[in-house]
């Protein structure tokens, strides 16, 4: 037994046994990301092309107040169901929920932390939370920079979600010892499109040197993770022009409503895609189906 805590689904121990690739996905992007039904579909398709990349995937969740590392179908399906319902799993969070028995979606923050315990060391998401525009005022940081710096997991995503500061996301990062790599790219990606303006810290071309990396990284004991950047396909990647706007209009309507604090991420992803009608989920599908390809690789490089 790993941790008292911990359910790892037989599948995914088997594969962990064998030293089989593995890959860890977290369930907040079901829960509070993504509206029901696109949430189900997406995460049960981000599943499959794991597997046809020759990976085992492991959805991560709280379910009942169990750390549960591999998800059965169901399990997804009530996480999207229930939505919004579902508590969104932070590091603060996990304790009390475990102690009560209830459910909660895990962030990357949370994803993180499960799979570290469960020895699974890829992780592929969206976009990771970050330093928040105008946390000069607010403090916003997202607990995810801190976890990326101490816990031992190479997550793959499409950059820092454009909703954010970039370039202070990038300097938090810097200040807590994250490597930044861009995969084929020196610049840093910005989720729903290609570009940011912002140079990643390394540029990698194949999954083996990112791979080796980390590898290092572990080997030095260094601790912490390692962030991999993945650009969006350019034939998802939206207007620059058109996503900033509906960014800045999300974020003067949450202002005006006062949101704050976790409900801030859920509330401008939401809302992006009513200004886009729609066009914002569909490039956030994209581009996690594109990071679950490439943390496959990288699984099996490692
Ligand atoms: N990526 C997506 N959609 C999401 C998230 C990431 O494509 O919903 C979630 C992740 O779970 C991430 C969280 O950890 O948003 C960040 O929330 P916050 O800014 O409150 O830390
Ligand atoms: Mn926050």
């Amino acid at each position: 037994m790993l941790n008292k805590y911990l359910d790892v689904k037989p599948e995914v121990a088997e594969a962990l046994k064998e030293g089989k690739p593995v890959v860890a996905l977290e369930s907040t992007i079901i829960s509070h990301g993504m509206p029901y039904p696109q949430n189900v579909e997406t995460a049960l398709k981000v599943e499959q092309i794991i597997r046809e990349n020759g990976a085992v995937p492991a959805t991560i969740a709280v379910i009942g107040g169990r750390c549960k590392a591999g998800l059965t179908k169901e399990e997804i399906e009530h996480l999207g169901k229930k939505g919004t319902a579902i508590a969104k799993a932070s590091r603060r969070d996990l304790a009390v929920l475990l102690a009560r028995g209830e459910d909660g979606a895990t962030t990357v923050t949370t994803t993180m932390i499960i799979a570290h315990m469960a020895g699974i060391k890829l992780f592929a998401t969206g976009g990771i939370g970050g330093v928040h525009r105008g946390a000069q005022e607010t403090f916003d940081i997202s607990a995810d920079l801190m976890e990326l710096a101490q816990t031992p997991v190479m997550v793959v995503c499409a950059g820092a979600k454009a909703i954010l500061d970039l370039k202070l996301t990038l300097e938090y990062l810097e200040t807590h010892g994250v490597p930044v790599i861009g995969y084929q790219t020196e610049e840093l990606p910005a989720f729903y499109s290609r570009k940011s303006g912002l140079s990643v810290d390394y540029r990698m071309d194949s999954p083996e040197e990112t791979a080796a990396a980390f590898r290092a990284q572990q080997e030095l004991g260094l601790g912490g993770g390692m962030l991999v950047t993945n650009p969006i396909p350019e034939e998802y990647s939206m207007d620059s022009a058109v996503i900033n706007k509906a960014i800045d209009e999300a974020i003067e309507e949450m202002n005006a409503l006062g949101i704050h604090g976790k409900e801030c991420t859920p509330f401008l992803l939401a809302k992006i895609k009513d200004i886009t009608g729609g066009d914002s989920l569909d490039s956030n599908i994209q581009l996690v189906f594109n990071n679950a390809k490439l943390a496959a690789q990288i699984a099996a490089a490692l």
